[in-house]
């Protein structure tokens, strides 16, 4: 039997905490919001409001120079229950329309609607109903990806940001892939792009002329997958339940280091990330891992627990740099770093066993 061609939604949010922000605050409206860590403080931006990202302000820069960019910004600080609050929201209007919702992040989720809709086109009346219906709800707008894989479904949803509605079809998508750089193939980071560029790789018709062996020696079996997107070959499924082991970041260096500096700043870099995802998933983890690869591919990790757990980058780094300056000794060098937070338990539910156990706490409660 042939298997039906799928029909895959990707929906991501607009400047999701900074519109939350504004939606809130009629009066930030249209003007640059910044959501994230105080300039002063050496904090950095979560998210820019659409009006702030004409300056050049994006996730990920240091708040100061956000400032500097745009001088009239409005800082916000993150209200993350908030942002929880929205997400489960728009999470369960999500599961209407089918049971197969994959978050990937509070804002964004791959839908499969395969057996909701009868073709493409419906699948794009079902993103726009979609849409509609995140606007009635959360007076939020989101930007939709329709395609036939996941692939496909997310590069599109990036395509017209904000407000966009964009369909890439199975006729439509060999053209569109040869078009594409690199950097926006899943997978290709900017050590794979680098490495790329300098065999003269710039596109998805260079992968394609490059071939599935050619590419296989070259990145292993990462290679083969990236030949088969290349090709248009998503068949990863939405995966509704994935039961969360660990939260971790890594980072293959452009070049082998051996400064110890300059991997407690990769590690400062790492952590921070890590502790994003954490918070936003209201996560706190058991167990502190360390990940250094050597210049010789050689692993090694180093792990601590305790009982209160690890979520903020401030507890995890003395670790960290201590665990490091152990490992490290100046003579050989470090090509991978990694950041792994495990053993996750809730916050909500250690805020809520806190409240059972000292009901004394709440003396007016029976
Ligand atoms: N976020 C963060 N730090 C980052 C990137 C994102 O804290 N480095 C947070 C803030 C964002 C939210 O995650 O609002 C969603 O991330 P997106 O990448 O989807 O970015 P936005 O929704 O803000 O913008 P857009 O999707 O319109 O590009
Ligand atoms: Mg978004």
């Amino acid at each position: 039997m042939q298997e039906r061609t799928r029909a895959i939604l990707h929906i991501d949010l607009d400047a999701f905490y900074a519109s939350v922000e504004q939606r809130d605050h009629p009066e930030y409206q249209g003007r640059p919001v910044i959501v994230g860590g105080s300039p002063d403080r050496r904090g950095v931006v979560a998210t820019a409001s659409y009006e702030a990202r004409q300056f050049g302000v994006h996730s990920a820069m240091p708040s100061r120079t956000a400032q500097r960019l745009c001088p009239s910004a409005i800082f916000l600080p993150a209200r993350f229950e908030l942002y929880r609050a929205v997400s489960q929201q728009i999470m369960a209007s999500f599961r209407l329309h089918t049971s197969l919702v994959e978050p990937l992040s509070l804002d964004e989720a791959y839908l499969d609607v395969t057996t909701t809709v009868r073709d493409l086109e419906e699948a794009v009346q079902l993103a726009r109903e979609i849409k509609r219906q995140i606007r009635e709800q959360t007076e939020l707008t989101a930007s939709a990806g329709v395609s036939y894989c996941k692939f496909l479904a997310k590069i599109a949803s990036d395509r017209n940001k904000p407000d966009g509605l964009t369909v890439i079809t199975p006729q439509e998508a060999p053209a569109f892939l040869e078009t594409l750089p690199i950097e926006k193939y899943f997978g290709v980071g900017r050590v794979t792009a680098a490495r790329l560029r300098t065999l003269g790789i710039q596109t998805g018709a260079d992968l394609k002329r490059l071939g599935e062996e050619r590419l296989r020696d070259l990145l292993g079996k990462h290679g083969t997958q990236l030949y088969r997107y290349a090709c248009g070959e998503d068949n990863r499924p939405v995966e509704p339940v994935r039961v969360r082991k660990s939260v971790s970041k890594e980072v293959t260096l452009e070049h082998d280091i051996r400064d110890q500096g300059e991997m407690e700043h990769i590690l400062e870099k790492l952590a921070t990330q890590v502790e994003r995802r954490l918070v936003e998933l209201d996560l706190a983890g058991k167990t502190l891992t360390l990940k250094v690869r050597w210049s010789n591919f050689d692993l090694v990790t180093r792990t601590i627990s305790r009982t209160q757990g690890f979520q903020q980058t401030e507890e995890m780094l003395p670790i960290l740099h201590s665990q490091l300056s152990r490992l490290v000794d100046g003579k050989q060098a470090v090509r991978l770093l990694g950041v792994i937070v495990s053993g996750l338990f809730s916050q909500e539910e250690m805020r809520r066993e806190r409240q059972v156990v000292t009901p004394s706490l709440w003396p007016g409660e029976p």
